[in-house]
């Protein structure tokens, strides 16, 4: 598919990170190229489940259910319910309808497309005008070292709900996968950066881990911001304030600054404003949480507006 040649680009995990890229997507069309997480990604029941991918296609492609945050609206659970019924795994749910994406994802793969490609037609299939990239096409694993063990990502965040206590979080690269050239041409082309408020630890760094892309964003002249996932301390939803305090993190918006070195300013709620002052970076404070469609496509225009105060 050609594109545009500038554009921007956003770094996104699931369901707080795809509202943004929603508002983006509304506000920039074809101009804008979302690289999404794939730590979260497992082989389950024999498919291949790209959860944030899925999330962020259904989101833009106006199909998710916005209450649960994940998977299909009018969803229908009636595989679930055989599988149960055949004493099958029912700790991970899979809609009716959001089974024929993994079906047809699972057969893709194995007919050798590519992750890229696959995401690619899907997200026309569903008309969504922006780009929607996996952060690689190779295995990818996040894994949750607890005090309950070394856990894959699906089991420490679904199954086990989060509970066990973080030590630290390992990336399995799998020997090496490295970031496709459509993320590493997309980022070289953008005009500006922004990093969506998706958990730092589980949904930013591990595209952050894949070979590549770290030092893609080094060498981008673009201005990179971020939008603080903390509000008032807390997470908007999710475990990232949790994780923080688990691994000894102030939960505050001075550590996301330090959690990403190369960002060049940040986007804070209008509930942490009192905390500017001690950000050694740009700031710019603003309602981040997104309740309803307009708070994603108000809060994606004051990104786009914040990075125009960095053009030379
Ligand atoms: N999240 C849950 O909390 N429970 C589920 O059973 C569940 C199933 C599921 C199926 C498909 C899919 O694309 C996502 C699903 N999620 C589920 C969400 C998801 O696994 C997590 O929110 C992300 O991986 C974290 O971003």
């Amino acid at each position: 598919m050609t594109r545009p040649e500038k554009g921007i680009v956003a770094l996104c995990g699931g369901v707080g990170g795809a509202k943004l890229a929603y508002g983006l997507n509304r506000l920039l069309g074809e101009r804008l190229t979302v690289v999404v997480n794939t730590g979260d990604d497992f082989d389950h029941l024999g498919l291949a489940i790209s959860p944030d991918l899925d999330t962020v296609v259904y989101t833009l492609g106006e199909l998710a259910d916005e209450e649960r945050g994940w998977g299909r609206a009018g969803e229908s659970w009636n595989f679930m319910e055989a599988l149960a019924g055949l004493s099958g795994e029912t700790w991970f749910r899979l809609g009716d309808c959001d089974l024929a994406l993994h079906v047809l994802r699972s057969r893709a793969l194995r007919a050798g497309v590519s992750l890229t490609e696959f995401t690619e037609e899907l997200s026309s299939r569903v008309k969504i005008p922006a780009r929607i990239l996996p952060m690689t096409d190779h295995p990818f694993a996040t894994i949750v070292v607890t005090t309950a063990g070394r856990l894959p990502f699906q089991r420490y965040f679904v199954e086990l709900q989060a509970r066990p206590e973080v030590q630290r979080i390992e990336f399995d690269n799998h020997g090496g996968g490295a970031a496709t050239a459509a993320v590493l041409d997309a980022i070289a082309a953008a005009e500006g950066i922004i990093v969506c408020p998706s958990n730092p630890y589980l949904s930013i760094d591990p595209i952050l881990a894949v070979p590549g892309i770290a030092s893609a964003l080094e060498a981008s002249d673009a201005p990179i911001v971020a939008v603080s996932p903390l509000v008032g301390g807390q997470a908007v939803k999710g475990p990232t304030a949790k994780i923080m305090n688990e691994l000894g993190v102030a939960t505050n918006c001075a550590s996301i600054v330090k959690h990403y070195p190369f960002l060049d300013g940040l986007v804070i709620d209008s509930v942490d404003e009192a905390e500017a002052p001690q950000i050694d970076i740009p700031v710019h404070v603003t309602g981040t949480v997104m309740r309803s469609k307009d708070d994603r496509i108000g809060l994606a225009a004051e990104c786009l507006k914040f990075l125009g105060h960095f053009k030379s």
